[in-house]
């Protein structure tokens, strides 16, 4: 039995779960340097780590996964309930005491001979109304490492809690690895989580996706604040005035990228700065003064390897140099650090690849799994805000919406209103096939880069964001929708992107203090700027107006495809469906 755990509630949870699972050995996380010392050493010593270079990458380690555990797995993902309309025709359901049966024979014995690790953890900064905490129950040490990263774990939390009951519960075992019998369920109305048969971050780092979207979001509509997929960052002007803005991509459409950005030379000797909170989730609130405040829940960056460079994304790379785990890269053997495609032009001479062989036929294997990771401390960031860890959030003064669209969507607008802005992320998505033709593919629909995450019936999950725009009034931030992908005839993308996109950012924020009132016009699908700065890049006078075409045939089929989108949801409320009915009369009177 476990006596290490005052708080009666979770202490009666956590010691049915340990009957449950059998192991032979409890640890309690306490979150000091040298139980996370002793845990990397048993790691090491078992081959769960590769040690790196210590000089070059101090703290540094590479795993590498089961090969058939490298991702999130939406088909194996659960939401968990009475009744099936509560998690609405966009999750996979699963009723909820059949679940709990199937899980519990699952686990039943499945850490018997193992150690199970008790990680008390707290999403969001210590001392603050937004964070929440959870328990994760795991038999994996990775697991545990990484937890120690993304989160904030140890006795601090156990403080904060206290004697309250109000904690999500989390069960996490390896398992087999049996792909088939893979399961992630969420359960809402218990806030519990169990994942089981994974390894992989988005599947077990549970504070992240699985809490912090999640079950998050089922909460916050319930408390009335925003569980969300969003980045935040920070614009200082040269008046030093700052701010701050979340935003909401799918994947592969640059969030990280967008989170870290460096300005062109010429606005950084204007006296511009970008800081970073966040690079994939943001919980946002109405605090006091009536504004829309956000943190980010978690600690550091679970991020993608590949394609991040010196180039591509400075301030990722340097996060990775001390205190890293690698998940699934090259290991390069002359200097014993890390490779993946895109790190260099050249790949090492002597390397091993993700699955752990010699690598040598470098045409056509990959050193570097296309989903390998990185999970690196935010403390590493060079441009993290100094209001990273700020228990009352940031201010929000503009979300944008972004998807990878080759014609439909200009390089920026704004939306007419708070539900305009709502239905411009309700029909966000990108195209997965068309940047490469450039004709108008099939476009996979992401509602706000929530499809996979929200812990609810989407239709609801709209409801309460129109809900929230009422509650902010005219406090509410301004919405937008940026397209970095806008792309030619041929296929080939228009606009230059990653730190250019800074151009676009800041009429956004003009938009914001009103410096750019009159750089704008109204158009049939939002508000548009007349002109951006171009200064200092060279594009011409065709791709300047392509980037902001509004082409009425596009967007008639643009509209046919939402509404065909929204015919597949329960319902659609009466908000939105006024902003599509209001988009069609636009678009006939063009
Ligand atoms: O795959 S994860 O969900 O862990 C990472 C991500 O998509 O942000
Ligand atoms: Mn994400």
């Amino acid at each position: 039995m476990n006596k290490q755990i005052r708080n009666k509630f979770a202490g009666e949870w956590i010691n049915r779960m340990i009957e449950l699972t059998n192991p032979a050995k409890v640890v309690l996380i306490d979150g000091s340097e040298e139980q996370k010392k002793k845990i990397t050493a048993e790691a090491v010593e078992a081959g769960e780590l590769i040690t790196l270079n210590q000089n070059l990458m101090p703290g540094c380690y590479l795993r590498r996964s089961n090969p058939n555990d490298v991702a999130r797995v939406e088909e194996r993902t659960f939401i968990c309930t009475d009744e099936q309309k509560e998690a609405g025709p966009t999750n996979n359901w699963a009723y909820a005491p059949e679940m709990y049966d199937k899980m519990h024979i699952l686990f039943k014995d499945s850490m018997k001979g193992k150690t199970m690790y008790i990680i008390p953890y707290l999403m969001g900064p210590y001392d603050s109304e937004f964070s929440k905490v959870g328990f994760e129950l795991t038999d994996s040490r990775y697991v545990v490492l990484s937890m120690l990263i993304m989160a904030r774990c140890g006795q601090r939390v156990l403080d904060e809690l206290g004697s309250s009951n109000e904690f999500v519960k989390g069960l996490h075992s390896v398992g087999t690895m049996n792909a088939e019998e893979r399961y992630i369920c969420h359960f809402p109305k218990d806030r519990t989580i169990y994942s089981f048969n994974s390894e992989y971050g988005g599947n077990v780092l549970q504070g992240k996706k699985c809490f912090s979207l999640r079950i998050a979001s089922s909460v916050a509509r319930q408390e009335k604040w925003l569980a969300e997929h969003m980045l935040i960052l920070a614009i200082k002007k040269p008046s030093g005035e700052k701010v701050y803005v979340a935003a909401a991509f799918p994947s592969a459409c640059g969030k990280t990228n967008l989170a870290m950005l460096i300005p062109p030379q010429k606005y950084i000797d204007e006296g511009y700065e970008v800081t970073t909170l966040g690079d994939d989730i943001a919980w946002l609130r109405i605090g006091n003064d009536g504004r829309l405040y956000a943190i980010n829940p978690e600690y550091g960056f679970f991020g993608v390897a590949p394609g991040t460079n010196a180039k591509s994304n400075f301030n990722a790379l340097e996060s990775t140099r001390k205190n890293t785990i690698f998940t699934n890269v090259a290991l390069n053997k002359d200097d014993n650090t890390v490779w993946w495609e895109g790190l260099t032009k050249i790949p090492p001479q002597n390397a091993i690849d993700w699955k752990g062989k010699e690598w040598t036929d470098k045409e056509n294997v990959k050193g570097a799994h296309p989903n390998s990771r990185f999970t690196a401390p935010i403390e590493n960031c060079p441009s993290l805000d100094e209001d990273y860890n700020s228990p009352k959030g940031v201010p929000i003064s503009a979300i944008i919406f972004g998807g990878r669209r080759a014609k439909v969507m200009p390089l920026v607008m704004q939306s007419f209103n708070w539900n305009h802005g709502v239905f411009l992320g309700s029909s966000m998505g990108s195209e997965t096939t068309a940047a490469t033709t450039g004709k108008v593919g099939v476009t996979r629909r992401d509602p706000m880069a929530m499809l996979p995450f929200i812990g609810y019936n989407i239709s609801d999950y709209f409801n309460h964001w129109l809900t929230m725009g009422a509650l902010l009034g005219e406090k509410a931030p301004l919405i937008f929708n940026v397209n970095w992908f806008r792309t030619d005839d041929e296929g080939n993308f228009i606009w230059p992107g990653f730190g250019e996109n800074f151009r676009v950012l800041k009429w956004i924020i003009g938009r914001c203090d009103c410096s750019e009132n009159e750089n704008v016009k109204k158009t049939e699908i939002g508000l548009l700027p007349k002109e951006i700065d171009f200064d200092g890049i060279d594009v011409p006078d065709d791709v300047r107006e392509e980037l902001f075409n509004v082409d009425k045939e596009i967007w008639l089929s643009e509209f046919n495809e939402i509404r065909e989108f929204y015919d597949k949801l329960d319902y659609i409320p009466l908000g939105l469906k006024n902003e599509l009915e209001f988009l069609k009369l636009r678009l006939e009177n063009m």
